[in-house]
């Protein structure tokens, strides 16, 4: 018997800090069942547990500093391994350096799998600190509070997670899309890249 393998769909998120990826990730696995890999969401709740992982990427994330890859790239390999049912992947906040590109892309081929599309919400800067400053108000989030640690987070995306879009783009699978307007127009707009895609 040929063994028949079931792809999956596997989406990048990207944007800047703020952009709406993690907004935007709630209605996309709703309506499309993906499992939703947000690096963040995976990272505080690291802290919140006070681990060992936590405690190692607190320091980087009051900083408004990016976490080192291997942390990064361990997690993600544990989460995905403990979802062997999942139809796809919604990578929120995950890959923003070119070495976890290439680790990605490295599990999804152990998989015998590979990433579909990556949406990149496009947002000004003054919008994105306006936001993260806005929900530093209730979100009790350390890096939210201060404008320049939310400053160093756009720095750190403009430095190093910018390489992403190039990584993606050499293989034809980046998709601009504005993310300024109400959550619900900028998640039609995701939806009708998607729809084309799956
Ligand atoms: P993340 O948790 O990934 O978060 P984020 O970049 O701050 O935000 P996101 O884009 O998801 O914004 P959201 O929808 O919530 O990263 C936090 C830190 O973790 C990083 O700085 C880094 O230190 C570390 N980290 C995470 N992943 C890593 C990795 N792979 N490697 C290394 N380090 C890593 O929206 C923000 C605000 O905007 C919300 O208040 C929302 O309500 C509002 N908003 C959303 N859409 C809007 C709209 N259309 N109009 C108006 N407001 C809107």
């Amino acid at each position: 018997m040929v063994y028949q393998h079931n792809p999956m769909f596997n989406l990048i998120l990207f944007g800047p800090p703020g952009s709406g990826k993690g907004t935007q990730s709630e209605n996309i696995i709703a309506a499309y069942g993906l499992q939703h890999l947000s690096t963040g969401n995976l990272l505080r709740s690291e802290i919140a547990g006070q681990t060992i992982l936590g405690l190692k990427a607190k320091s980087f994330m009051d900083q408004g500093q990016l976490v080192p890859d291997e942390v990064v790239i361990g997690m993600v390999d544990n989460f995905m391994n403990a979802h062997p049912e999942a139809k796809g992947f919604l990578f929120d906040g995950f890959p923003r350096t070119t070495a976890q590109c290439i680790a990605l892309d490295a599990l999804l081929k152990n998989k015998s799998n590979e990433i579909n599309v990556v949406l990149a919400l496009e947002v000004s800067e003054e919008e994105l600190v306006k936001r993260l400053l806005g929900r530093g108000l209730t979100s009790g989030r350390s890096d939210d509070t201060n404008e320049n640690i939310i400053r160093a987070r756009i720095q750190e995306y403009n430095d190093k997670t910018t390489a992403v879009a190039t990584y993606y783009a050499q293989f034809n699978k980046v998709v601009s899309v504005k993310g300024e307007g109400t959550v619900e127009s900028i998640y039609a707009d995701l939806k009708a890249e998607i729809d084309t895609r799956i």
